[in-house]
């Protein structure tokens, strides 16, 4: 398999620790979000992933998947041990509530796109990008402090799919100096997970394309 990533890249974070629980280890192939006004807009990439976002996982077939999402659930659906989502269904649905809160509702507000059009398109200056930013991560992790366990990985006693979003969204909160001490349990979520010899790995300093 190759995994198509970015460093520093969320989504392609989730997918690394994904891969890393499940024992799989790709080859890594970095596309540059940002030199020469990002590789990944360039007709190369968009002939891999015609959406030119990253992650997309190219399979030993030469099939290509693409959202972190979908490709999560592939490997689920294909390699199920260790489970990363727990047996009852309402089980299910609470953690990947978690997910989607990230998922869909924090990070695409503070992706590259977006950010750009607030800084070059509507003219806003860095610190009022950064209040916008802390602005949606602080609401969506109000909600996420509330849901979550509060003794230990997100839910239960081993990570699972929430923590997957968890820790590269926390991670990209720190990177804007979001405030964390109003979340003690996704602190605390967050800091056993980062111990866990899966998500070290994962970790965008750990990568061969890390600045
Ligand atoms: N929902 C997608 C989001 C993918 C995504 O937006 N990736 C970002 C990096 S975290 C990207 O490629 N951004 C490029 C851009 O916005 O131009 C996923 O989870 O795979």
């Amino acid at each position: 398999m190759k995994l198509y990533g970015y460093w520093r890249s969320t989504s392609s974070y989730r997918l690394r620790i994904a891969l890393s629980l499940k024992g799989l280890v790709p080859e890594t192939v970095p596309v540059h979000l940002v030199r020469d006004g990002g590789e990944h807009r360039g007709d190369a990439y968009r002939r891999i992933n015609p959406q030119r976002r990253v992650p997309s996982l190219r399979l030993d077939d030469g099939r290509v998947l693409i959202q972190s999402p979908a490709i999560i659930e592939y490997l689920e659906e294909l390699y199920p041990d260790p489970p990363l989502l727990p047996p009852d269904p309402v089980d299910r649905a609470r953690v990947r509530a978690v997910a989607a809160i990230i998922g869909c509702d924090i990070h695409p507000l503070h992706n590259v796109g977006p950010l750009d059009h607030l800084r070059r398109d509507l003219g806003h200056g860095e610190a009022e990008v950064v209040a916008w930013i802390t602005r949606w991560i602080s609401e969506g992790f109000e909600a996420i402090e509330a849901l979550i366990d509060g003794d230990g990985y997100c839910f239960g006693t081993a990570p699972g799919l929430a923590d997957i979003y968890l820790v590269p969204q926390v991670y990209a909160a720190r990177r804007f100096a979001v405030p964390l001490d109003p979340f003690p349990r996704i602190g605390r979520a967050v800091a056993l997970a980062e111990a866990h010899p899966a998500f070290q790995a994962a970790h965008p300093s750990r990568q061969p394309d890390a600045a």
